[in-house]
């Protein structure tokens, strides 16, 4: 039991990470977000007062960062700016709270001695071509596509480098695409969901056969705990729980759940340098660490998700118009 300080609690797969560690152990929470346009402080809503706290405050600023590492017993680092689409506009914050974030909380373990938990991505790793049997393990080179993955890449490497000059006490894990409550509307599943119940077609980047590796965000949450508690220092472990699935397909299947006709979507102007396919081999985490995801149905899943943005249209809709017209600015 102790002292959990999670940047970025009040994102996506933050604050599912904070209902999953107070529903399931014994530790306490403090939040550092800087509640960007993505973070939401609704998605902490209801939690015990004497066992989560949120401070509004920015990773990259030493000041703030350094008394909360100090009274902390470990970091969980999810705080980031997120949205490839984003990144493509403009970089400048993803330079910024990725990168210099990110080495700012390093620093601040280094000196408090603090053990460090960085969340990280699948797509450091580049893409994979479609019809390659061929999966992301630990030992993938490194080849990042866009402006947010190449920034969380470079975060992934000053991880690496304060460990082995500094002996900072960390671990990575870089985790495939998250799906569950709380996703900001910009991301696929949440936009096009949001879309059918406004009576908007879903948008399609192109033909739709980039693949995704769909998981959970609570599985992605027991994945991340279970480094905390047994990961070796040092150590990099891939999550993903064996979701592949093609945009068009799952486009096809928000739209079957929510009684609408498969083919009801639109094709857009794709992405520029669109990632084809990624893909998880999450063995080691299953063999060394021995954890296992729960949500093994994707259909489910999904219905699931569908439900919880039906039932929750006042945590979403606030988002909803200026999300759409980003997209609009850019064509898609
Ligand atoms: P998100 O955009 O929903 O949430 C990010 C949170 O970080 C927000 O609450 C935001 O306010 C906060 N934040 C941004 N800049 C900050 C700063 N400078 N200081 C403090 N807080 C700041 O993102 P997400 O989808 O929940 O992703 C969380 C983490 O998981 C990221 O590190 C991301 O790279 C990683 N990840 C995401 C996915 C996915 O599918 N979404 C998959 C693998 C890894
Ligand atoms: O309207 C859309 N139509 C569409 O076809 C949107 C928003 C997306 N797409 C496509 C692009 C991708 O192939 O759907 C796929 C998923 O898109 P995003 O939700 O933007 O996710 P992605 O770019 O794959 O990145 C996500 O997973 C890895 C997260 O946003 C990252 O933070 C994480 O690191």
């Amino acid at each position: 039991m102790g002292e959990l300080l999670v940047t970025g609690g009040a994102g996506f797969i933050g604050s599912n990470f904070v209902h999953y560690v107070l529903e399931n152990t014994g530790h306490t929470v403090t939040v550092l977000d800087k509640l960007t346009y993505a973070g939401n402080k609704a998605s902490l809503a209801g939690l015990p007062a004497d066992r989560c706290r949120l401070v509004r405050g920015d990773i990259a600023d030493a000041a703030v960062v350094d008394p909360l590492v100090a009274a902390a017993d470990a970091v969980v680092h999810y705080a980031a700016e997120s949205h490839n689409d984003n990144s493509l506009h403009d970089p400048a914050p993803f330079l910024e709270t990725n990168v210099i974030g990110t080495y700012t909380l390093l620093e601040a373990v280094r000196r408090h001695g603090t053990r460090f938990h960085h969340i990280s991505t699948d797509e450091v790793y580049g893409d994979l071509a479609l019809e390659d049997p061929a999966r992301f393990t630990e030992a993938t080179p490194y080849n990042p596509s866009s402006p947010y993955s190449s920034t969380k890449a470079g975060s992934d490497l000053l991880v690496r480098a304060w460990v082995r000059s500094f002996g900072v006490q960390a671990t990575i894990s870089n985790c495939s695409n998250n799906y569950g409550p709380y996703q900001h509307v910009e991301k696929f599943i949440p936009r096009q969901i949001t879309n059918v119940i406004d009576g908007v077609r879903p948008k399609l980047y192109g033909a739709g056969a980039n693949v995704r590796d769909w998981i959970h965000a609570d599985d992605h949450s027991s994945a991340v705990l279970t480094i905390l508690e047994q990961g070796r220092i040092g150590e990099t472990y891939l999550i993903g729980a064996g979701g592949e699935k093609n945009n068009r397909d799952v486009i096809e299947l928000i739209l079957e759940a929510m009684g609408r006709p498969r083919d009801a979507y639109e094709q857009v102007a794709d992405r520029p340098g669109h990632d084809l396919r990624y893909g998880i081999d999450s063995t080691k985490l299953r063999t060394e660490l021995g954890w296992t995801p729960r949500y093994s149905n994707f259909e489910a899943g999904l219905a699931n998700t569908i439900k919880w943005y039906l039932d929750n249209e006042a945590w979403w809709r606030p988002q909803k118009a200026a999300a759409e017209a980003r997209y609009r600015d850019q064509g898609r």
